[in-house]
């Protein structure tokens, strides 16, 4: 297996997080550089045509792209510890907070770094789309907060690829200069996801 990273960005970091939990370490990491590029090269495009790290490849040549289907197929390969859901209450509550996260946290933090930086001022950018994206992770980040007042994790009241996914996004806002300063509640579990092993990874 090979794993196409971008060691300063979310999504791959996701994957990283994730193995780190598993303690699946052991495979080859080629770096993708993206401020030279390199997701859009040819060569890399016969890997995602999408141009997006991470990607996973397997030995049977299967490239496994999306962070969310790598994650899948890594639980697959390595249930324990379970990051995505034990029995079916829990598989459908943690799919249902990644669903939510995906879209109203990873969707508008995105939408507002696409549409206001300058790593993508080679692409049509709607600037006033920016702040109104950044607007709507601000309000989910508000429902977060109020949601961890009563938990101490995202889902199931345990450690998950929930929390994976929020601590991912929530690093990266500082980029939209998007924070969690004045969100006690989200800071307290800021500071428990952060305490575990796997955060440097
Ligand atoms: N939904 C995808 C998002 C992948 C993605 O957008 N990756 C970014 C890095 S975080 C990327 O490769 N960007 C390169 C570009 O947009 O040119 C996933 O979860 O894997």
């Amino acid at each position: 297996m090979k794993l196409y990273d971008a060691a300063r960005a979310p999504s791959p970091r996701r994957v990283r997080l994730f193995m780190a939990e598993k303690g699946l370490q052991n495979l080859e990491v080629v770096q993708v550089d993206l401020s030279k590029k390199e997701q859009h090269s040819d060569w890399f495009k016969g890997i995602n045509p999408l141009g997006t790290v991470p990607v996973l490849s397997l030995d049977n040549d299967i490239h496994i792209a999306e962070s969310s289907a790598i994650c899948r197929y890594l639980e697959e390969l390595q249930p324990e510890p379970n990051l995505l859901g034990g029995d079916s209450d829990e598989k459908a509550m943690i799919t249902m907070w990644l669903a939510r996260v995906e879209q109203y946290l990873w969707l508008p933090i995105h939408e507002s770094f696409r549409h206001s930086h300058a790593f993508f001022k080679e692409q049509t950018q709607i600037t006033a789309w920016a702040p109104y994206a950044k607007q709507q992770a601000e309000k989910f980040m508000l429902f977060l907060d109020n949601h961890l007042s009563q938990h101490d994790y995202m889902s199931c009241d345990r450690f998950s690829a929930v929390d994976i996914n929020v601590l991912c996004v929530i690093e990266f806002a500082r980029v939209i200069d998007l924070r969690i300063d004045k969100l006690v509640n989200f800071l307290a579990w800021h500071e428990r996801v952060k305490a575990r092993p796997s955060y440097l990874a």
